[in-house]
């Protein structure tokens, strides 16, 4: 007998249990135990009927993906459930939490199924690189036809259960949550009803009525765009194709295998299951035990009321924690408040929330003009524009006005946490939380621990990003902390490249064909290029060596980006599509004359290695200095912020891939031609060269 997979016979019914927490995935233990127990459920003769159904929270969440990559070991989870199919007693399968990938595979290999209310299916394997390679491609379109099947395994989405038994997943809904009662009651109906063995795989019906139609192609056409760059939506319309186009259902499955075993070995299936990893892992913070008290957090205070306030101000409401945001004139706090209720009736209008959300959320926000009213708040956010004498001004007050043990947080994009906790007499209760614009959007949060940042103040950080949905990433104190500092590098290395020869529509094409949303200089426009040159400018009055550049002469003609229509591209209006804009090109041109830059042609992979590189080279000093703790907070920091691909992995797991040695060697050639500390090597990459080493090694 299996530890964790269990047969009992209850009345006619043979009850097969998977116990195999958190999620009941399908390990080579969970397969053998499944095969075990179906095969003692046929030898039972008193057994009229088999159930499958899960202990914990959750039926089976899929196949283990800790063992992929590794050598499989007999039973293969194809077979496993040809083998429930085969059965020639009915199989029922009872369904709570989510029934996902292999999980959903085996309930189809079942002869019914039953959900609770609560329940949700789906074939998430996309998601991870990846298709469902244990015949979900060939039986579920058998149940809902080509167009939904389609939809549910190339976006992976989650299907209630309501849904799934209109679609024809699901046999029968239950009317409550007890799991157990509902798959025993099914199935004794089967068996007092004499329901026959239905095996999905055997319902050609939907299949033929499809024969010859166009879906697949005009599928394909529609993923060309919103699957830019990713191979497994596609190999999995091929495989869903193949389960109309083969002369027989073994024939489609042969098929379906092929297409997984392209994609198991495929670079994009590596990065996206690293992803998925690194997001768990990233709210497991070294030095930071689990068991850290938090505090609750139930009331917040935002300052600002900007763009960057306001949307702040969302997520909090949105979690149903009331919020108060504070401005200095009454004008700028309607307006703020205003533009939050445009913007979540726009997404009622998208039928995304209801029109009673929208009050309820809004009857979660108020306004204030005084940090008075902030005497009670647990958290008060900071949100205000980048000047350290107005963030330690606003600190010492709040300092004075907040309750002990409230939370002081800034939303600083840069600046030093810990210069501004020096403004507080309660540094430990000071943290930054770096929202990413659009703050009620993006799914990163930095969250910044300054020198003296309490563990009690760093968990409750932790805990309030995965409360509000975000993905929280601690890091270290530095200019720029993780995500800043790497994207100033990447910055400044494509401002250069454009100094000599390339254009910046060339640059951006070098990284939205890499597979991020938005190009450098796109992406400078959406935010507003006048933040770069007022940088730049500050660093240049502090002294430092910061170069002329054609984008300063951009901002000085009041291109500042897409709020004035103009930046490094041209706007038309009510389109955000930027549009390469001849004035810009003299610009450059003028440039480069006054500053005795003779252009050259410069090729796509120097653009790629100069853009992607610096940024590895940076990521693996940010590593060195511990402001980043694994490499995999890097890899979160990116993807989450700054659409970095994840079927990439983030940048140090791609750096892994591509080799540090030969990233070394091209940072090295750099400093010498182009020069610069962002191309001084870091030492960290150096020794890892040379032990034969990976970030992932770390
Ligand atoms: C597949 O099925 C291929 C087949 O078609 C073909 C095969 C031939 N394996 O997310 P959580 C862990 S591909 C191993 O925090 P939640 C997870 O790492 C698979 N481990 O909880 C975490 O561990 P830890 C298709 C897994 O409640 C813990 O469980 N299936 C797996 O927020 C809790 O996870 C999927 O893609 C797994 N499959 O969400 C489903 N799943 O505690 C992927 C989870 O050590 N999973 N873990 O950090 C999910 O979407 C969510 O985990 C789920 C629960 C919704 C289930």
């Amino acid at each position: 007998m299996s530890d964790v997979v269990t047969y009992n016979r209850e009345g006619a019914i043979g009850v097969i249990t998977v116990n195999y927490p958190p999620v009941n995935a399908l390990s080579h233990a969970v397969r053998t135990g499944i095969q075990g127990a179906i095969q003692q459920g046929r030898d039972d003769a008193d057994a009229k009927a088999l159930l499958i159904v899960c202990d914990g929270r959750t039926f089976i969440a899929g196949a283990d993906i800790r063992e992929f990559g590794k050598p499989m070991q007999e039973p293969g989870l194809p077979e496993v459930v040809n083998f429930i199919e085969a059965t020639d007693k009915p199989v029922v399968a009872a369904i709570h939490g989510t029934a996902l990938g292999g999980g959903l595979e085996v309930a189809l290999g079942c002869h019914y199924r039953v959900a609770v209310p609560s329940a949700k299916v789906g074939l998430p394997e996309v998601k991870l690189g990846l298709l469902p390679g244990a015949g979900g491609t060939q039986r579920l379109p058998r149940l809902t036809g080509a167009q939904k099947a389609l939809e549910m395994i190339t976006s992976g989405e989650f299907v209630a259960a309501k849904d799934a038994a209109q679609l024809g997943i699901v046999d029968e809904l239950a009317d409550n949550d007890d799991v157990k009662a509902a798959g025993l009651a099914f199935a004794q109906k089967v068996v007092d009803e004499g329901k026959p063995v239905r095996r999905v795989s055997e319902q050609n019906d939907k299949l033929e009525a499809e024969k010859g139609s166009d879906v697949f192609d005009k599928f394909r056409e529609g993923l060309k765009k919103k699957a830019r760059g990713l191979l497994a939506p596609f190999k999995c319309t091929d495989a869903v194709e193949a389960a109309f186009t083969s002369a027989s259902f073994e024939e489609g499955m042969k098929r379906e295998r092929e297409l997984f075993g392209d994609l198991m070995d495929s670079d994009q299936r590596a990065g996206l299951i690293h992803a998925f990893f690194a997001e768990r892992e990233v709210s497991k913070v070294p030095g930071l035990p689990k068991d850290t008290p938090v505090r609750e957090i139930k009331t917040v205070g935002v300052i600002g009321a900007g763009t960057m306030g306001g949307g702040i101000a969302m997520n909090f409401a949105n979690a149903g924690i009331p919020v108060t945001i504070a401005e200095v004139k009454q004008e700028a706090l309607d307006k703020g408040l205003s533009i939050i209720r445009k913007n979540y009736e726009a997404t009622a209008k998208k039928g995304r929330i209801t029109p009673e959300q929208v009050e309820e959320r809004m009857s979660l926000i108020d306004g204030t003009l005084t940090y008075d009213d902030f005497k009670d708040k647990d958290l008060v956010i900071e949100a205000v524009f980048e000047s350290m004498d107005l963030k330690k001004k606003i600190f010492s007050e709040l300092d004075e006005k907040c309750k002990p043990g409230a939370i002081l947080a800034s939303n600083t994009s840069t600046l030093d946490i810990d210069e501004i906790a020096s403004a507080t007499k309660r540094p430990e209760d000071v943290i930054g939380l770096h929202f990413f614009s659009p703050a009620n959007v993006m799914k990163l949060l930095e969250i910044v621990r300054g020198e003296k940042t309490s563990d009690e103040v760093k968990a409750t950080g932790m805990a309030l990003a995965k409360k509000i949905k975000k993905v929280g990433v601690l890091v270290g104190n530095c200019n720029g902390f993780v995500g800043n500092r790497m994207l100033h590098k990447r910055g400044a290395e494509a401002m250069a490249l454009v100094d000599h020869g390339a254009s910046p529509q060339q640059v951006d094409k070098v990284l939205t064909d890499f597979g991020f949303p938005m190009g450098q200089f796109a992406m400078g426009d959406l935010a507003g290029i006048d933040i770069g040159h007022s940088i730049r400018e500050e660093r240049r009055k502090a002294g430092e060596d910061v170069p002329p550049s054609w984008m300063d002469k951009l901002v000085e003609k009041g291109r500042l980006g897409q709020k004035t229509m103009a930046g490094t591209y041209k706007y038309e209006e009510g389109n955000r599509k930027p549009i390469p804009d001849p004035e810009v090109d003299q610009i450059i041109a003028d440039f480069r004359k006054e500053q005795g830059i003779e252009p050259r042609e410069i090729s796509d992979q120097e653009i790629l290695e100069r853009c992607m590189y610096v940024m590895v080279n940076e990521g693996a000093k940010i590593l060195d200095e511990g402001i980043a703790d694994r490499s995999l907070d890097i890899d979160i920091t990116w993807i989450y912020g700054y659409g970095f691909p994840a079927y990439r992995g983030g940048p140090m797991f791609w750096a892994d891939q591509i080799g540090l040695d030969k990233i070394l060697d091209a940072v090295k050639k750099y400093h010498k031609e182009v020069g610069g500390k962002q191309w001084e090597p870091s030492p960290l990459l150096e020794k890892l060269v040379a032990e034969n080493k990976k970030f992932g090694d770390l």
